[in-house]
């Protein structure tokens, strides 16, 4: 009796979506940001689903080159312009890159895991559909997104229930860090302007899970493009007076 009404209570849960985020990236020659939506350690990584998942990125069953920022929970659909929150996060230099990007990618439910792909718009403006597809230096393991059972700790009974298909799949809390990386090609050029920043490139980081897919958008600069610009326009501003 008790467990019929606990297989009833399982099968009737809602189907929860499931999710992995960007909580860090960093730059091979320094800065560091966080996802555009991210909330920081105010988000719990134990808990129940409705808690953790409140700023992951979702990009709605769209494909990886597609024009989309995707949504949060609490935010809604994503804009450029939450690259504010983000740096009052994570700080003001954003990722430097000569080569690689590294992110410390938060699997919070057993969906959120890999393979993650990376897509990047020179224009920081989310047009990746004409965006150029990064190659993975390190990766997540997992299925479609899905974790390996040595990822998602869920128990036998759980696990064989939902693979005969007596309880449908649910996602279950995972609560832990990947580092990922990508390599940019050399030569990228960043024309994107966001929060003051200038030579911006957004880059998606997404898995492929049916629920998702889950992810997050970082912006980057390519290391001396930054720099080179400060100089560029303290010269522009120093020119009247030289004159
Ligand atoms: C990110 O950069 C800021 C400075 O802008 C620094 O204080 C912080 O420790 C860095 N965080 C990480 C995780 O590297
Ligand atoms: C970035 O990832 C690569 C590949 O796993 C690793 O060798 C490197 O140490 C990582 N760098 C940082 C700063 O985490
Ligand atoms: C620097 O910024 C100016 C506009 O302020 C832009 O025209 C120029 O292309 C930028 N330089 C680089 C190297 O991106």
């Amino acid at each position: 009796m008790f467990a019929k009404v606990f297989l009833i209570a399982l099968a009737a849960s809602p189907l929860v979506a499931a999710h992995g985020k960007i909580a860090v990236a960093v730059g091979d020659a320094g800065g560091n940001t966080t996802a555009l939506g991210i909330q920081g350690a105010v988000v719990p990584g134990a808990g129940s689903n409705s808690k953790t998942e409140v700023d992951t990125t979702t990009y709605n069953g769209k494909s990886l080159k597609s024009d989309s920022l995707g949504e949060t929970t609490d935010t809604g659909k994503l804009k450029v312009n939450d690259l504010a929150s983000a740096m009052d996060l994570s700080g003001s230099t954003l990722p430097q890159v000569t080569n690689t990007i590294n992110a410390t990618f938060h699997v919070v439910t057993s969906d959120g895991c890999g393979p993650i792909k990376a897509v990047l718009d020179t224009t920081g403006t989310g047009a990746y559909s004409n965006g150029v597809e990064l190659d993975s230096l390190a990766d997540i393991p997992g299925n479609n997104g899905d974790c390996p059972k040595s990822i998602t700790k869920k128990s036998v009974v759980r696990d064989l229930l939902e693979r005969s298909g007596v309880i449908s799949k649910r996602a279950t809390n995972v609560n832990k860090d990947f580092n990922i990386a990508f390599t940019v090609p050399a030569g990228t050029t960043c024309t994107g302007t966001i929060n003051g920043q200038s030579n911006v490139c957004l880059v998606k980081m997404a898995n492929n899970n049916n629920n998702g897919p889950f992810g997050g958008n970082i912006a980057i600069q390519m290391a001396g493009a930054a720099a080179t610009n400060a100089t560029a326009k303290r010269n522009s501003v120093a020119q009247p007076f030289s004159a």
